[in-house]
């Protein structure tokens, strides 16, 4: 990169470079981001009238392309330059065009002193460094394969432990004879002693099986089996233990980690989930779109289902239904005694729809009973995590009879009890961050002693910092949530160097080409969400209940606003009001564009529709804005706003009645970690424009089967969506044909099935890795436990205090 300013100054661009310096400098010391950084040199170009290339392909041009950050003190610039996904370099450029690359320490002294809060005389600031423990573990290499962890994990541990095939054949011996389910012996007993006697048997048995009617079931021939060695596990009929052995005897003799991966995927490994989710409301009904309470609910509840199902299915094929198995799948989340007419004061409630997926509830121990019988926003949730985690696990194990196989964290709560269960209990733990609050917030770190009193994110990152790292491995719904895209920075990527002024410096928070990265997107419930062709499955009472809810009803206790023409095609969104869901954003798109509102009526289910229903600030905030931006557009007459909490089936319904007026669903969050709603949209087969920050941009692909926006700018958003109204007055197949792709979309990439399948195939691979590699994470995990013990916990029992002053 060193290069590309080297270019810069060695041409007649040098001057473009001094006078744009100077340009950035005559507003006085700045922290300009990349958005700021193009449109100042947008204006530059302007304004010294450079032809258009110079702006996109000029040495400058390319220069301030990579330019993420540009701080400007009283004598330098510093240019923060990020020249390839997940990589970063610094520089500083003098008065005089010097330029010196910067070391992180140097770049986060900048930060620091640009906030006014370097403070060298008092001693060095605390330095945050995970790169240590990362040294000795397989690093990717090209960026692209970042997030195909597992593949790139298998291959490299394989080679390395096929290459001695004594250690090989005795790990996979000692690796087999471990599993057990409810006191039973699986795979292997004790008639098998060694890996040779092992490999004997293997060959013995395959004989044995090999002579029997494939669809033999395995019970007619399992103490026969016994008798070789062999107890339940490797398969429900002759065929299927058949294959299972052959795939185990090539291993045993010439392994390669693809046939590696396909035993694992086999093996009867996990029978016991949980899957953490504590903040907001978790129930079944009446919570979504309360605050806090959103997608994650929707995600883990669907998860959960659909986990059940997949080991019931592996356990069937692997034979142990006789053994009267049953896999079970817990939710762990809050209980909240005042429950606000939700079921959150219950303790255990059974998923609907499934066998034995339960949601257990866990009460907050009553240190401060204002608090901890009530929501408490996710913001302030951190003084009862550590006990909730010591209460949580008596109850895991008593409604276990043991130890889980497997837990799943859910945010950064959620998370860092994964992290405080999995290291009690010794369990493989996954986490999932689903909205990473550092890159949602505009410099979240470098403010956060202002932010403070309202985010407590000293809090937030440091847990954040601890449930990554000490995660077995990690999901994430998208790439970009790990790496960005060639111009923006990841959200995990954001965690790589940053500073907490006085708190600490971290020059090393994560490491982004570590296999413990996995893309795993969700699917959607198609109980719920189905295309609005499929009428045999709809129900025609609760259409019409619908239609008029949307278009006509006149109850102002659930609607806000009556429409003058119901039949203009509807623009339709569904979010939780908060700020960077932006529905402010679309009624103010909605409100600049006369021609939008002479085709469309904008129709919204939001949240509340009275700030004294309310007891989320944000959610206050944005409920005045709208009635603002209503008066201020007069849009009265072209908008309804309905503050209704939907029953599980009408959302579903909701969208497809919105599909049989020809809609479209608009999604203008600032920020969208993945969002669900683009798929329910999606699969309905609403033609849907999506914001482009964040996961929607991997969803749709635009103008194919969806349409992105760039929600910042109003009057491009708007004629996006006139561009599209008006291709469909020239065709009116075009709407079907977004809305078909759309579908497809969906059905290709992102189904519940998809995910579980790989999510426990991960989960059986790297809980094979974590044993058989023997690679000892015990430094790393008593670090993370310094950072919990000398960090989050004093200043997470700093916040009980203040709460126990309110
Ligand atoms: N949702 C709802 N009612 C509302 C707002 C949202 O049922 O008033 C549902 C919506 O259908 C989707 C989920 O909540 O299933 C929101 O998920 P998404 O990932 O889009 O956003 P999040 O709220 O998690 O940020
Ligand atoms: C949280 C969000 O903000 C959404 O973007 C996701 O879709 C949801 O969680 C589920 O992961």
């Amino acid at each position: 990169m060193l290069n590309l300013i080297q270019n810069v100054l060695d041409c007649e661009e040098r001057n473009d470079l001094r006078q744009f310096a100077s340009q950035l400098k005559q507003s006085g010391p700045r922290y300009l981001l990349r958005n700021d950084i193009l449109s100042d040199f947008s204006k530059y170009c302007a304004d010294q009238e450079k032809p258009d290339y110079f702006y996109h392909s000029s040495n400058l041009g390319r220069l301030i392309y990579y330019t993420q950050e540009i701080i400007l003190d009283q004598e330098s610039l510093y240019l923060i330059i990020r020249p390839k996904i997940a990589e970063q370099e610094a520089f500083q450029v003098l008065e005089d065009l010097t330029v010196e690359p910067i070391t992180i320490q140097t770049l986060l002294d900048v930060r620091d002193r640009f906030v006014n809060h370097y403070r060298p005389n008092e001693g060095d600031v605390l330095e945050l460094d995970f790169k240590p423990f990362y040294d000795y573990s397989p690093i990717i290499r090209d960026s692209k394969n970042i997030g195909k962890g597992v593949q790139f994990l298998n291959r490299f541990l394989s080679s390395k432990l096929f290459q001695d095939p004594r250690q090989w054949q005795e790990s996979l011996f000692n690796f087999l004879s471990l599993h057990e389910v409810q006191g039973t012996q699986l795979l292997i007993n004790g008639r098998i002693k060694s890996q040779q006697q092992l490999s004997d048997q293997v060959k013995l048995a395959l004989g044995f099986v090999s002579d029997r009617a494939e669809d033999e079931p395995y019970e007619s021939f399992r103490f026969k089996l016994q008798d070789m060695g062999f107890e339940a596990g490797w398969g429900n009929t002759a065929s299927r233990v058949r294959e299972t052995l052959e795939i185990l005897d090539e291993l045993i003799d010439s392994p390669d980690h693809q046939g590696l991966e396909e035993f694992l995927s086999r093996i009867p490994m996990i029978f016991r989930i949980v899957l953490v989710s504590i903040h907001g409301w978790f129930g079944q009904e009446g919570v979504l779109g309360r605050p806090d309470t959103g997608g994650q609910v929707v995600y883990v509840l669907d998860q959960a289902r659909s986990l059940e199902k997949q080991l019931q299915e592996d356990i069937k094929l692997a034979g142990l239904e006789l053994l009267k198995v049953k896999p079970k799948v817990i939710i762990l989340s809050r209980l909240i005694p005042n429950n606000d007419g939700t079921r959150c004061n219950e303790r255990l409630e059974k998923v609907h729809g499934t066998d034995n997926a339960w949601i257990l509830r866990v009460p907050f121990r009553e240190f401060n009973p204002n608090y901890t019988q009530n929501w408490i926003s996710r913001f302030e949730i951190w003084p009862y995590l550590e006990t909730y985690a010591i209460d949580a696990e008596k109850e895991l194990r008593a409604e276990f009879q043991g130890v889980p196989d497997f837990i799943v964290g859910n945010y950064s709560d959620g998370n860092l009890v994964a992290f405080l269960l999995s290291r009690r209990m010794d369990v493989t733990q996954c986490i999932v961050a689903h909205a990473l609050e550092k890159s949602k917030y505009l410099f979240s770190n470098l403010y956060w002693q202002e932010l403070e009193d309202q985010y407590h994110f000293s809090i937030q990152f440091t847990a954040d910092l601890i449930a990554m790292n000490a995660a077995n491995f990690i999901i994430s719904s998208t790439y970009q949530e790990i790496v960005g895209k060639p111009d923006s920075v990841g959200q995990y990527e954001s965690y790589q160097n940053f500073t907490m002024p006085d708190l600490y410096h971290v020059v090393n928070g994560i490491e982004l080409f570590s296999p413990k990265f996995n893309v795993v997107p969700p699917g959607v419930n198609e109980q719920v969400y189905f295309p609005y062709t499929r009428s045999e499955d709809r129900v025609p009472r609760d259409c019409e209940r619908l239609e008029e809810l949307l278009f006509t009803l006149d109850d102002p206790s659930q609607v806000y606003g009556k429409l003058d023409d119901p039949t203009k095609r509807p623009l339709f969104s569904i979010a939780r009001l908060d700020r960077i869901k932006n529905l402010t954003g679309l009624t103010e798109c909605f409100g600049k564009s006369k021609a939008l509102q002479e085709q469309c009526n904008l129709i919204f289910v939001a949240g509340k529709l009275r700030t004294e229903d309310s007891t989320d600030n944000e959610e206050k905030d944005e409920i005045v804005k709208l009635y603002r931006l209503i008066d201020e557009y007069n849009l009265h007459g072209k908008i309804r706003w309905l503050g209704v909490r939907l029953p599980k089936l009408d959302s579903g319904e909701i969208y497809r009645v919105i599909a049989d007026h020809r809609g479209i669903f608009v999604q203008p969050a600032l920020f969208e970690a993945f969002g669900l709603t683009i798929l329910e949209a999606m699969i309905s087969g609403l033609p849907t424009f999506g914001t482009q920050f964040g996961g929607p941009l991997e969803i749709i692909q635009d103008k194919v089967n969806g349409f992105l926006i760039n929600p910042t700018n109003l009057e491009e958003t708007a004629q996006k969506i006139l561009e599209f109204l008006s291709k469909c007055e020239q065709n009116p197949d075009y709407w079907l044909e977004i809305s078909n792709r759309g579908m497809e979309r969906v059905y290709s990439t992102y189904t519940w099935k998809i995910h579980t399948s790989r999510l426990l195939s991960l989960a059986r691979i790297y809980g094979f890795w974590n044993y058989t590699s023997k690679e000892k994470r015990e430094d790393l995990l008593r670090y993370i436990e310094s950072l919990f013990y000398l960090i989050y916990k004093p200043r997470a029992q700093q916040l009980l205090e203040e709460h126990l002053k309110r």
